[in-house]
């Protein structure tokens, strides 16, 4: 089964692309589909090449991440290597921002970068507690940051320097998903999205939207049953490809691999071509309530 992947022919990070290539992403991407550029290397630099060894992910960050506002990274404790993570993540994040803009140009009135992280720390093995493992099966939702409906979109490269792929499972469409688990989430206190936001532990107030989506995240990871049972697709992304895809949207679980770089972005609904597929519109149609 592979139509949960739509491999395009994309060998370069910056347009013209083709009317026919960006159509054939922008329907695979919205329609929840992994657009996957097997020809699409990110390229790191020789003084770069230690960032990718097993000495320098040895910290207990999993991620590395940049913040494009303030250029600050944080989560790692090399600080000798500093200059050379940030050049390395500051030119993926262009790259990625590039690439985005080029073949999505619909999106370009509603799109915002957001963090860029690196990824050093071998999958197989990393702890967690299961609410944070991402090995298992799930959509995106974070408990600090409300996204009120918004997409996320995410953009990986693999930069592991020894042939190894990075493996993910894809799962299930989201509206399937959704309606295992919709019925049995637990809506806000009257108070509680205020409160939260008051004391800073969300950014922002959690929209009806945002709390229905972290319970869909939570139930599902701590259901073995579904864990076990659900359909799900193995694909191996091999070394010097790149992919993406809305993870709001796509079930994704990651499995094995070491070494990636990858770029958040937050997409409008208004900007979609066919916002009638965002998980916002699919979870309104289940439950029959405006959620934002
Ligand atoms: O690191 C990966 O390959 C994917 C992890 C994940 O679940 C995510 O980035 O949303
Ligand atoms: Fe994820």
């Amino acid at each position: 089964m592979t139509d949960v992947i739509e491999s395009l022919e994309i060998d370069r990070w910056s347009g013209p692309f083709s009317a026919e290539l960006q159509h054939k992403a922008l329907a695979a991407l919205e329609a929840g589909r992994v657009v996957f550029c097997p020809r699409l290397a990110f390229a790191v630099k020789d003084e770069e090449a230690k960032l990718l060894s097993s000495d320098f992910a040895t910290g207990k960050a999993k991620n590395i991440s940049l913040d494009p506002a303030k250029g600050q990274v944080s989560g790692t404790a090399a600080s000798s290597h500093e200059e050379h993570l940030r050049a390395m993540m500051e030119r993926f994040a262009r790259s990625s921002n590039q690439l985005v803009t080029d073949l999505f140009p619909g999106y370009l009135e509603g799109i915002e970068l957001a963090r860029t992280s690196y990824r050093p720390v071998e999958i197989v093995g990393r702890q967690s507690s299961p609410r944070k493992d991402d090995r298992l099966l799930h959509v995106d939702a974070f408990p600090s940051r409300p996204t009120r409906g918004r997409r996320i979109l995410r953009v990986f490269s693999n930069i592991n320097p020894t042939g190894k792929a990075r493996i993910w499972h894809v799962g299930e469409p989201f509206e399937d998903f959704a309606r295992k688990y919709v019925g049995a989430v637990r809506r806000p206190f009257p108070l509680e999205p205020s409160l939260l936001a008051a004391l800073g532990i969300t950014k922002g107030k959690r929209s009806a939207y945002d709390q229905i989506m972290l319970g869909l995240h939570d139930k599902g990871k701590l259901d073995p049953r579904y864990q076990k049972e659900a359909p799900q697709t193995e694909f191996g992304f091999p070394p010097d490809t790149t992919w993406l895809c809305f993870t709001d949207q796509v079930l994704h679980a990651a499995i094995s691999g070491q070494f990636a770089l990858e770029q958040t972005f937050h997409v409008d609904i208004a900007a979609m071509a066919r916002p009638e597929q965002s998980p916002l519109r699919v979870l309104e149609r289940i439950t029959g309530q405006a959620l934002v």
